[in-house]
């Protein structure tokens, strides 16, 4: 199964009971963001917001902060399916599909009708430098060879028709090809699209394939993409909003601080700017934000999926006895990993922590053994502090390149690797884990409660 777009997502999620209704006024400095981070930590519902102070486009928030609604957007069960339907996908690019019309363009704002201002964009972080664009997809093409790529970047709101981006990965290569020849980078920014297509934008994709190819393959259904207005793009045609701008060459400008997805602020620090050349939306558009901060949040819970079925891909052709990987949230998805395995021999899981440290950024790796869950964090310390000897089981591996955006780091990229091998010692006698036999056959206790409570 495969959503047309957000709607329909949101439609399918409302049945579910999965959406709440704000109809009281909400105000996008800090309060929107404040709700938005409150259903993400209780694990709670998707929040659509009907009045937002100054704007009369509603706003939706949360809408992928739990795994429960990631897996639902994947259309699979379990998170193993969701693991095998994204690597299927990868060897199975499915082509975007060119229209002629799209709903993103029933209407088009260029020139002076261009007013960054008419839309709901909260500002979230105390500290924070202004409004942010959390959820926008920017799309953008190699100036030498065409190749296209869509990635989330934080783009900060600076005006009338000015945004500043953080525009590093794919997007940097091409700005930086741009600017070779003196060039401006065309880009597109679309906002509330199905809910693959987010999905997939957080992941890392190998150079020069577009993202929106592999949206299309896991959708099972080719990606709709229209031409821009004021830019050589193609952009998804079901989607709720499109800024469409170019980035100049040379022109860097304060952008910041804001609040990251380590949990830590991030200074102020000259970056690129986008002047934007239209706006184009629906007729009734939602503007879709996420939270962004200390783990965990909408951000830590999009970066999930890809990064855990490359890696499990990747380890599992190494290492057979491979069962599972998790990037928790708790290390901002992506500077820690945790692998259950069953070890072919003694020290096995050693070399999975090597191979794991060598793969930048990972900061910290855990080899658990396959009867541990690695999604529960409280099994996996619990590995650590009883199958471990610290002295034996910690490799450490000084000065290794890492993100640059390591809060710890002495010097800037550079961080020490830790892995631990919380894994019985291999062939030799332990003791038998306590079980308590039949725990899978007691009812569903809460459903119990509620019913007794007549509610
Ligand atoms: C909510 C969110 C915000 C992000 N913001 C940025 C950002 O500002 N700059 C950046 O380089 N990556 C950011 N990322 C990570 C990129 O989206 C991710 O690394 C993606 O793979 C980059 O695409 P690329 O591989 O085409 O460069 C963000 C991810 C999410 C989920
Ligand atoms: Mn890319």
């Amino acid at each position: 199964m495969s959503f047309a777009d957000l709607r329909q997502f949101l439609s399918y999620l409302e049945e579910r009971r999965e959406v709440l209704h704000i109809h009281d006024e909400v105000d996008p400095i800090y309060q929107l963001g404040a709700y938005v981070r409150k259903t993400s930590d209780v694990g709670g519902p998707a929040l659509v917001f009907h009045m937002v102070k100054g704007s009369d486009v509603p706003v939706v928030g949360g809408v992928l902060a739990t795994r429960r609604r990631i897996l639902m957007a994947y259309g699979v069960d379990t998170d193993q399916e969701a693991i095998e339907k994204f690597l299927y996908a990868l060897d199975h690019l499915v082509p975007t599909r060119r229209v002629e019309t799209g709903v993103c363009q029933e209407v088009v704002l260029t020139g002076n009708e261009v007013d960054m201002g008419r839309l709901p964009i909260p500002t979230f972080s105390l500290g924070d430098g202004g409004p942010y664009i959390t959820l926008g997809m920017v799309i953008s093409k190699d100036p030498d060879t065409g190749s296209k790529n869509a990635a989330i970047r934080r783009i900060e709101v600076k005006g009338k028709n000015k945004l500043g981006i953080m525009a590093h990965g794919h997007t940097g290569i091409q700005q930086a090809r741009a600017e070779a020849r003196n060039q401006y980078l065309e880009v597109a920014i679309a906002l509330g699209c199905d809910p693959i297509i987010p999905l997939i934008n957080a992941w890392k994709a190998p150079y020069g394939v577009d993202e929106l190819t592999l949206a299309g393959a896991i959708r099972g259904e080719p990606v709709e993409v229209v031409r821009c207005r004021t830019v050589d793009l193609e952009v998804p045609a079901t989607a709720e909003i499109i800024i469409e701008g170019r980035i100049p060459p040379h022109v860097r400008e304060p952008e910041g601080p804001f609040g990251e997805v380590t949990g830590y602020q991030t200074d102020n620090s000259d970056k690129q700017v986008v002047e934007v050349t239209a706006i184009t939306h629906r007729r009734d558009p939602i503007y879709q934000t996420i939270v962004t901060g200390v783990p965990s949040t909408e951000h830590h819970m999009l970066k999930q999926i890809g990064i855990e079925a490359t890696c499990y891909a990747d380890l599992k052709g190494r290492f057979p006895g491979v069962k599972a990987v998790h990037f928790p949230a708790a290390g901002a998805v992506g500077w820690l990993v945790v692998v259950s395995m069953k070890q072919a021999g003694k020290y096995e899981a050693r070399n999975v922590l090597a191979h794991l440290l060598s793969i930048s950024p990972f900061k910290m790796a855990i080899v658990v053994d396959d009867d541990i869950d690695v999604y529960n964090l409280e099994q996996v310390v619990w590995a650590v502090v009883t199958r471990c000897q610290f002295d034996k089981d910690v490799v450490m591996l000084p000065r290794l390149r890492s993100s640059t955006l390591d809060p710890a780091a002495e010097e800037p990229g550079v961080s020490c690797g830790m892995g631990i091998d919380a894994t019985r010692p291999f062939g030799q006698p332990f003791p038998q884990m306590s079980v308590i036999p039949g725990v899978d056959k007691v009812p569903d206790l809460l459903a119990m409660l509620s019913r007794q409570l007549g509610r």
